[in-house]
């Protein structure tokens, strides 16, 4: 390892962060310089990204990381997939929507009118999600939107086009468009120019480690330094996957924050009738890996019921350590939901589609709100085991060893309730995964770390404190 320092622009579907890598003596040191909240809009055209204050945050993270590192070697953006900007010229078309905003739906019917789901699982791999970018793109057709555009962006792209200038598509959230062919890795032309996307709308794909441009003049000026922005794994499940320690020819991950992405890692897809069925996904991976995965609901059930508590009239803020620790006091059974079920996919009242999904299946209804925290988290937990089962079974990889990273490794009860669900230990950590793969391979490009996917691993198991948890009788 050579010493050097990157930094990380890591968006979530919540907030934000800038976070610069210092490496060195076999270690990577992460400094948190920036973190910013990420609130959707509600608007009269929809529920959007408010784009222009994600780059704002981002903006003044980077000088912020500028002033405590000046020898910063590269710039990485990563953030939640599928969506995008349209651009014409130099000119945003519109503010991104938001992937929870329910215009999709007429989408989906028309993209199946004249591609059967079976089709497109064989062209792009990938598991039915309504938001896919390819069901926004038709409504956007639909809506005259399309012809109004010469390139379309997806967000860290575009976070890299407003720092550079640049205009490129970084492979591994370009396979999440649904515009992407599962076997060449390159745009599905044919499939794009039936939906009544034009091909001059999909830009340059590049792939994790290279260059995407230097900073504009006018940025490296306001930012107070200069370098250049790097293409990382820019989807962060991709990023955060890097950073699993694993040993993935014997283990499962689950990428828990927001979502939980919940799969194992593969050297080509897998695209069986089976593997469509049980609508598991095949993500690209950094290095041409797969990322053989299903989207369960994830922590977003926990934070959308707590945003409808805090919203009752003289309500306190809720403080979800405690909660949680609650929830694990809760005795006797509680009801168990599909956390896979689309009902709870838009925002609004979670406590109650959960209690109605509850009632109508003949479950026990949470009285209080610790025994709703408990039952999300055992629905969850519950779900995470058979996602696991199904990847292990679809894919032929043995799962011996189940690590969840991001935000739910932090939680305790999700991660002993995983493991008790799946009779497999669960090891926990990072936390911080997304942002460390990001800094990963930036860091790999400069020079300062070599090797695959497993010598990045090895730097991350070497750093980090993983918590065990053995399954319980
Ligand atoms: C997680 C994530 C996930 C996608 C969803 C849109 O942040 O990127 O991998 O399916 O957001």
């Amino acid at each position: 390892m050579r010493p050097g320092t990157v930094a990380a622009v890591d968006l979530g579907a919540t907030s934000g962060r800038v976070i610069v890598g210092r490496f060195g003596d076999g270690e990577l040191a992460m400094e948190t310089v920036g973190r910013f909240p990420n609130t959707p809009l509600r608007t009269p055209s929809g529920l959007l990204w408010d784009i222009a204050s994600l780059y704002r945050g981002a903006h003044d993270g980077l000088a912020h990381a500028f002033r405590s590192a000046p020898e910063i070697a590269s710039i990485g953006v990563d953030s939640w997939a599928v969506d995008y900007a349209l651009l014409r010229g130099n000119r945003m078309v519109g503010t991104p929507f938001h992937y929870r905003d329910e215009r999709t739906e007429r989408g989906v019917r028309s993209v199946h009118e004249h591609t059967p789901f079976a089709e497109l699982y064989r062209r792009n791999g990938l598991q039915f999600l309504p938001f896919n970018t390819l069901y926004q793109l038709v409504c956007d057709e639909q809506d005259g939107f399309l012809s109004l555009a010469d390139r379309l962006l997806l967000i860290p792209d575009l976070l890299g086009w407003m720092l550079t200038g640049e205009s490129v598509a970084e492979r591994t959230n370009a396979s999440t468009t649904g515009l992407l062919n599962v076997s060449t890795g390159e745009w599905d032309e044919a499939l794009a120019s039936r939906i009544g996307v034009p091909r001059t709308l999909l830009p340059t794909l590049i792939d994790p480690g290279n260059e995407v441009g230097g900073l504009l003049p006018h940025v490296a000026n306001e930012l107070g330094g200069s370098a250049p922005v790097v293409a990382v794994g820019s989807h962060d499940t991709a990023s955060a996957i890097v950073a699993v320690p694993m040993r993935s020819d014997r283990a499962a991950y689950i990428s828990c924050g927001t979502w939980g992405l919940v799969g194992v890692e593969t050297d080509a897809p897998v695209l069986t009738d089976a593997a469509r069925d049980a609508n598991f996904t095949n993500e690209g991976g950094v290095d041409g890996r797969t990322r053989f995965l299903h989207n369960v609901m994830g922590l977003w059930l926990l934070s959308e019921s707590i945003r409808e508590w805090e919203r009752e009239p003289g309500a306190a803020t809720i403080n979800l350590p405690e909660l949680l620790g609650q929830a694990a006091r809760v005795g006797g059974p509680v009801g168990i939901f599909d956390a896979n079920d689309p009902v709870f996919l838009a925002p609004g009242d979670m406590p109650k589609r959960i209690a109605t999904w509850l009632r109508e299946h003949d479950q026990p209804v949470p009285r209080t709100r610790a025994e709703f925290a408990r039952s999300i988290v055992a629905s969850l937990a519950d779900a995470f085991a058979g996602a696991v089962r199904t990847a292990s079974e679809l894919s032929g990889v043995p799962v011996e060893t189940i690590h969840i990273v991001g935000g739910g490794a932090l939680n305790e009860l999700l991660c002993q309730l995983t493991a008790d669900r799946a009779g497999v230990p669960v090891e926990a950590g990072p936390v911080e995964a997304t942002a460390t793969g990001n800094l990963l391979v930036q860091a790999r490009t400069a020079g300062l770390v070599s090797g695959d996917l497993e010598a990045l691993r090895d730097i991350v198991a070497r750093g980090v404190d993983v918590r065990r948890y053995r399954p319980r009788s």
